[in-house]
């Protein structure tokens, strides 16, 4: 998918005079590193001359089919966790991602098909493309751990499937033989290692998904999309801030929000490296994620789920790789891609990584033990 960095006069004017912003409009811009929706910046003036920034955000309408439903999901969670962190003596309006509405209450704005959505603008902080510093990710740890045992009683009945089959691993495998089959792009011949890699890789896909099915571990809601750069860090404390993002929030398994977190964090290389000698797995990284996450939900985890954390990051790492492959394959329709060949060196760090993290699974695991039988 093209990045697309810029809105229609049009719809701005449309955005500037339904969302309830204060002040002045001064400039826009395109926003973060995220790869399914275009974030921008917005900055007004207020009448005090005191500048005043927004996120907003372009919602991903190929993705997200019916936005009024997700964006229903985002006030139920939003204002969950609001209530939550007031009755924890918390800061609602920084601990919890904050929805600006609109004029007549609503919480995205339609303009000539395209969806909006505006959100207060966490200041100083930051979120990390890859971690600067171990105390952060133990701090991301810590805070994603906490959004899931806060969420522990949602009722998920409430929640629209903003993407069905997230992380359905059998059915990724089965969207990816199919791409390879099709071979849309013509671009099959180029991945014959990745596709081979895929291939003996089958066997790991059904097993987080059939212990689900089979009611053998908890069905719970979760966030789904637990990168790093989904969590903000507060620049003085270095503390988590609010946890972003929640376009996923949807009934999940702890072991995909912890998996998917190790994958983007603790490789030593970035997630499109194509050096990759430089991808490998960062162990020490993994404890202090580890730590911190567990200390959040350790009360929680069934015997089954604790028996699996250290299988999680290899089975979500190969399961962002074999996406990018597909989507490689595809011709690039699902993430954004700066060039050709994204998807595809996207692809290759992340199986990379599961080579890595697959020679680290015992010490993963006698890390986690450790810290489950304590
Ligand atoms: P995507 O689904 O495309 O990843 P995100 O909601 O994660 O979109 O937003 C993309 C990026 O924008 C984030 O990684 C973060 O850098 C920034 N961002 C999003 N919301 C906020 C916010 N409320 N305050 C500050 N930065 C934000
Ligand atoms: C996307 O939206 P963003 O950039 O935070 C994707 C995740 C992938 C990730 C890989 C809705 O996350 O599932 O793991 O890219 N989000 C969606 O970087 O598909
Ligand atoms: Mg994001």
């Amino acid at each position: 998918m093209l990045i697309r960095d810029k809105i229609t006069s049009e719809n701005l004017k449309i955005i500037l005079s339904e969302f309830e912003f204060c002040g002045c409009f001064e400039e826009y811009k395109p926003y973060g590193c995220g790869h399914i929706n275009d974030t921008f910046l917005l900055t007004l003036k207020g009448t005090d001359g005191s500048r005043i920034d927004y996120i907003l955000q372009r919602i991903n309408g190929a993705i997200f089919k019916d936005v009024p439903s997700l964006m229903r999901n985002f006030e139920l969670v939003t204002a969950f966790l609001a209530k939550k962190a007031e009755e924890s003596g918390g800061n609602p309006k920084r601990d919890v991602l904050n929805l600006i509405l609109t004029k007549d209450k609503k919480s995205f704005v339609e303009a000539n098909g395209e969806y909006f959505r505006a959100f207060v603008f966490i200041d100083k902080a930051t979120s990390y493309q890859s971690v600067e510093k171990p105390e952060h990710f133990f701090e991301a740890g810590k805070a994603f751990g906490k959004f899931a045992a806060l969420l522990n009683d949602f009722d998920a009945s409430l929640l629209y499937e903003s993407i069905p089959d997230f992380h359905n691993t059998v059915k990724r495998y089965q969207n990816f033989e199919n791409s390879l089959k099709t071979d849309t792009a013509g671009r099959a011949e180029h991945v014959k290692a990745e596709a081979a890699f895929t291939t003996a890789h089958k066997g790991i896909t059904d097993k987080v998904y059939k212990l689900l099915t089979d009611k053998k571990i908890p069905l719970r809601v979760t966030h789904n999309d637990t990168k790093l750069n989904n969590v903000m860090i507060d620049d003085a404390t270095e503390k988590a801030v609010a946890v972003i993002d929640l376009d996923t929030v949807m009934p999940g398994s702890l072991l995909y929000d912890f998996g998917d977190s190790i994958r983007s964090g603790c490789n030593t290389g970035a997630e499109d490296e194509k050096d990759l000698s430089k991808v490998n797995f960062d162990f020490k990284l993994f404890e202090a994620y580890a730590a911190g996450y567990l200390s959040q939900v350790k009360s929680i985890v069934t015997d089954m789920e604790g028996e699996l954390f250290a299988f999680a990051p290899i089975l979500m790492t190969f399961e962002c790789g074999m996406r990018f492959l597909t989507d490689y394959l595809d011709g690039d329709v699902y993430f954004k891609t700066k060039y050709r060949e994204h998807n595809l060196d996207r692809a290759r760090a992340q199986y990379k990584l599961v080579c890595d993290m697959e020679k680290n699974i015992s010490r993963m695991r006698s890390f986690i033990n450790n810290i489950l039988t304590k």
